[in-house]
């Protein structure tokens, strides 16, 4: 455990003596060597950009991919979200796994509903350790929750005392606080639906209903996991769920991990079977991190039974839901989330292995993480692909330059002042061609710089509330909005054109920069390179799992919600901001696309206005003293080989991340010795540095 961790947090269950090693390996740990993992690599990557920055080949786009690549592993998040109908154990489940080592629960669980709005925990050093929460009325406005949360001083704050578990959860008890309201109130913020009666809340004596006093609570608290860039959502049942579009349409499947959750005294109900289909089935076309649990197998555990039959008994439910829900038995992953607490409270390593919990550990520590870990590292590895070839062709071009240098020296021994005047007459001349050739590349640039600015236009946020209007004046009409399917699938066809113009507009810059640097590459020896191709095919993908993530919502069944107001405007604020995320990226890599290629052309051109002067200034030199040659020439041999040593510590110092990466990606079981892993990878990339210089 990192050293900052509060003095509290006795860290994961230490097990006695001759109890099996696999069961201390918890999530937790898991999660540690993940993190070590990502410290590791990005460490990594900055030795090598402060290497490349000392030889001056950290060009701007170069410098851009390594500093994204960097950012995305230091941030890297990994939100696990709980969703279950209420008093599954949600909330019991989350203390169980992540939060045990506090000794207590620190999530609210007991009977009835507790957790009554959706609750995000995580961190952000920018803010002191406290619970955010947004007033259950701001459903009455129309701004999103992602407005919301740039709002902060529409929240209550609570400041959280991380040294003290009892503060803590004493004041996370506050998600469980309720409001009593009239009908018409609740209608208002989304809690009564008059074409649903079985759903809505029942009356009080004094005729008024019982709705969440809040809307969305955020936890931000410095434990070792949530620091490390976890992020756990914890849901209350259907109903609030069903009231939040954007929870469905934004969070959910942002999530990596879906954890739906049935238990075992209760078997599959109505209302579960109606949360799998409306709000998991959807998400989990895009994760295979999906995990159904069943929970409170306990209550199976009877005394009088023998092992056999209560094993049986947990094999038959497994079997039943799984096969209610349309999964294999052995997906359905089976524990006993209240004991599993205990146990690890009490460090009771028996009652720790009956409660079963280390298997939905083990199955979220390799779904979750190893997913998380295959991405990032296979963009460590093809970023670290198209860095070789830059870098590699600066290097390469740099030492033809050398050598044609030293030719042109060689040239000129024994020769008489004439022919050197000559030479450098030549040079001077061949500089003057160069220096006019510059006219000529702006006007390219600027031509390519013209279509960019389409591409950009097709992927701006103009383009896109433009697209989007129609559909959101249709959901504005007030009243029933039968056509507003078809709106909506039609400004979806819209947005799919518009991205396919901006493909073909990008291809097109891509294949006239690519003629541009054959040309120059030809006519001066440049070793330009276009960088990879831009891939905007895949956004396409996330504008049609957006479009199918909430087309729920339009359907004839959801009629009757679509037609309140407030709704209606969520649902389309909802879908805006998640469209607005994914142009937001598509225009972000045509960005670094755009800058990668410039930077490159610049830093070649800079790079040759330099040489010529180098030139010039070595034939300068050899007309003012007879040993000037030998000199020059001895320092080009020099700076020859000096070369040939940086691009071999080059070519290792990329080669180490990608192996390093495979190295590490099989034992994800085994202990690490963090925090020291990173440090050592750190220090052997500066080896390789050290032996080059
Ligand atoms: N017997 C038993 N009860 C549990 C278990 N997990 C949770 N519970 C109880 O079920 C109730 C609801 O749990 P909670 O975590 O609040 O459910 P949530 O509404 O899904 O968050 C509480 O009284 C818990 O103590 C379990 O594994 N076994
Ligand atoms: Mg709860």
């Amino acid at each position: 455990m990192p050293a900052a961790v509060s003095m509290r947090y006795i860290g994961p269950i230490q097990t006695h003596g001759g109890a099996s090693a696999d069961l201390s390996m918890s999530f937790n740990q898991e999660f540690d060597e993940h993190s070590a993992w990502r410290q590791a690599h990005e460490a990594k990557l900055a030795a090598l950009a402060e290497w490349l920055l000392a030889r001056d080949l950290l060009d701007a786009g170069v410098r851009e991919r390594l500093d994204r690549l960097r950012e995305q592993l230091r941030s890297d998040k990994v939100m696990v979200a709980f969703v279950a109908e209420f008093s599954r154990g949600k909330s019991e489940l989350i203390n169980a796994v992540f939060f045990a080592g506090y000794g207590r629960r620190i999530m609210p669980a007991s009977a009835g509903r507790t957790t009554m709005c959706p609750t995000e925990l995580g961190y952000d050093a920018e803010v002191p350790p406290c619970l955010r929460l947004l007033p259950i009325e701001t459903r009455l406005q129309p701004q999103s929750l992602l407005e919301w949360r740039s709002a902060p001083d529409q929240w209550e704050r609570i400041d959280l005392d991380v040294n003290d578990p009892q503060q803590l959860a004493r004041a996370i008890e506050k998600v469980a606080e309720v409001r009593h309201v009239s009908q018409d109130e609740a209608r208002a913020l989304g809690f009564w639906h008059d074409d649903a009666p079985e759903d809505n809340p029942l009356p009080g004596p004094d005729g008024l209903l019982e709705v969440p006093r809040w809307r969305h609570a955020l936890i931000n608290m410095a434990h070792p996991l949530l620091k490390q860039g976890l992020v756990i959502l914890d849901t209350p049942g259907l109903n609030a769920i069903g009231a939040e579009p954007e929870l469905t349409v934004s969070l959910l499947p942002q999530a990596h991990a879906v954890v739906f959750i049935l238990a075992a005294d209760a078997g599959v109900s109505k209302s579960d079977l109606a949360m799998w289909r409306e709000h998991l089935a959807p998400v989990a076309e895009r994760h295979d991190s999906r995990l159904v649990v069943l929970n409170k197998i306990d209550t199976l555990w009877d005394e009088l039974s023998t092992p056999a039959y209560i094993e049986a008994q947990i094999q038959r439910q497994r079997e039943d839901s799984a096969q209610v829900l349309g999964l294999q038995p052995q997906q359905v992953i089976a524990v006993s989330a209240q004991k599993g607490l205990l146990a690890k409270v009490r460090n009771d390593a028996a009652l720790l292995r009956e409660s079963r919990l280390s298997d939905l550990e083990t199955a979220l520590a390799e779904d979750v993480l190893g997913q998380r870990r295959a991405i990032l590292e296979a963009g460590v590895v093809a970023s670290l692909q198209t860095l070789r070839a830059e870098v590699g062709q600066q290097l390469h071009a740099r030492t033809r330059e050398l050598v044609e240098q030293v030719q042109e020296l060689e040239a000129l021994r024994g020769k008489n002042g004439t022919v050197i005047r000559q030479m450098r007459l030549r040079i001077e001349q061949e500089q003057a061609e160069f220096d006019s050739s510059g006219a000529r590349i702006q006007a390219v640039r600027s031509v390519h710089l013209k279509l960019l600015k389409e591409v950009f236009a097709l992927l701006g946020s103009n383009h896109l509330k433009a697209e989007m209007a129609q559909f959101a004046a249709a959901l504005k009409q007030p009243g029933i909005k039968l056509g507003v399917k078809r709106v909506y699938t039609e400004a979806f066809d819209r947005l799919r054109t518009g991205l396919r113009l901006a493909q073909q507009k990008a291809q097109e810059v891509q294949d006239m920069l690519g003629g541009t640097f054959r040309e120059l590459n030809a006519e001066f020896g440049f070793a330009l390179q276009l960088p990879d191709r831009m891939y905007l095919e895949r956004f396409a993908d996330e504008l049609d799992l957006i479009e199918r993530n909430h087309l729920q919502y339009l359907g004839l069944t959801n009629v009757f919600r679509l037609a309140q107001p407030e709704f209606a405007d969520r649902l389309a604020k909802a879908v805006v901001s998640r469209l607005k995320t994914v142009y937001e990226s598509a225009s972000n890599e045509v960005e670094l696309w755009n800058k990668s290629a410039a930077a490159q052309l610049d830093s070649q051109l800079r790079e040759r206005r330099k040489n010529f002067a180098r030139r010039i200034e070595a034939v300068h030199r050899i007309q003012q003293a007879a040993g000037g040659l030998d000199e020059r020439l001895g320092e080009l041999q020099q700076r020859l080989q000096q070369l040939e040593g940086e691009r071999d510590a080059f070519l290792a110092l990329t080669a180490q991340v990608p192996e390093a990466a495979a190295a590490q990606a099989v034992p994800l079981g085994a202990s690490s010795d963090w925090p020291g892993a990173p440090s050592v990878a750190a220090g052997a990339a500066a080896d390789g540095v050290a032996d080059a210089s």
